[in-house]
């Protein structure tokens, strides 16, 4: 059976909303070896952490989240490089034509920033001491996840600030282009997962300021971006409900934790991934 190898040779980079659930999101994607794909011509999604840090991450997972903990907030580091970075190969088994299968392998590097970054975006690409590390978020690149907690819509007008700075800087910087992947995080909650099927739909309504942003810098620039929902938690029983405890909940989205250890089941972690390093919708 022949198998396709691609390997995305720069690094994805990770920047989210306040407590988006990006490092649960990387956690999750390590501890999970088989995951769900919705599209019905993926017969099978397998992932493997392969470096240390994405390994350690799995046992996070495992130490952490499944014992209804949260995971700390990640820290701000002084240089870009002294972030870590996760490796993983992503490993799917694709219906071809008639009864032909197909093996691809993906497999990238993700840097997981703290989130304070997109927040401060502006304040932080102006600071002196700040140059270099700004620069760096855009010097080969291979893309740009970002995840946004679905329930942080009042922060909209904060978040589109910053990402009109992120995308103009990106344009300048970058003239190849850099794909945006746009993740509606937590759609295990019953106000987001109603929509879950219908992610650009959903960012239009909720997150209009971000939504005009990120499609006229499209337009303008034949730059692409595509939007997607996410749980790392996922949905249980008949009635799916939500797999979180919500803990608390602000203005800048909610924080939870996982209910039913049992029946974790996250969903729409790949597809993102996927896109990002093949161009490809899953
Ligand atoms: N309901 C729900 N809550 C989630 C999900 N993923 C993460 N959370 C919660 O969201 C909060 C933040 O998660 P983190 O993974 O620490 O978020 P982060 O983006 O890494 O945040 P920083 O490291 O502070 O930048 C925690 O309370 C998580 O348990 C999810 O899929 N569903
Ligand atoms: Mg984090």
């Amino acid at each position: 059976m022949p198998i396709f190898h691609i390997y995305s040779a720069s690094p994805i980079i990770g920047i989210g909303s306040s407590a988006a659930g990006l490092s649960t999101y990387l956690a999750t994607l390590a501890y999970h070896q088989k995951h769900q794909v919705k599209s019905k011509k993926v017969l099978s999604c397998q992932v493997t952490p392969s470096n240390p840090s994405a390994r350690n991450l799995s046992y996070k997972a495992e130490n952490i989240l499944k014992k209804q903990l949260m995971l700390d907030a990640t820290q701000f580091k002084g240089s870009f490089c002294d972030h870590p970075f996760y490796r993983f190969t992503i490993t799917l088994e694709i219906k071809g034509l008639f009864w032909a299968k197909n093996t691809e392998e993906v497999s990238f590097d993700i840097y997981d920033m703290p989130d304070s970054l997109l927040r401060d975006i502006r304040k932080f690409s102006s600071s002196h001491s700040f140059t270099e590390y700004y620069d760096d978020l855009f010097s080969d690149i291979g893309g740009y996840f970002l995840p946004i907690d679905g329930t942080s819509h009042r922060e909209d007008e904060v978040y589109a600030k910053s990402l009109e700075k992120f995308t103009t800087d990106l344009t300048q910087r970058n003239p190849q282009g850099c794909p945006i992947a746009f993740a509606v995080t937590k759609c295990d909650l019953s106000e987001l997962w109603v929509n879950r099927d219908d992610p650009r739909g959903m960012v239009q309504r909720r997150f209009p300021k971000m939504y005009e942003i990120l499609e006229n810098w499209t337009q303008e620039n034949k730059e692409k971006v595509e939007y997607f929902t996410t749980s790392s938690f996922g949905v249980f029983g008949q009635y799916c409900d939500p797999n979180s405890i919500i803990q608390s909940k602000s203005k800048e989205g909610t924080l939870a934790v996982i209910r039913n250890p049992q029946e974790w089941q996250p969903f729409g972690l790949i597809e993102p991934l996927y896109w990002l390093c093949t161009g490809k919708m899953l």
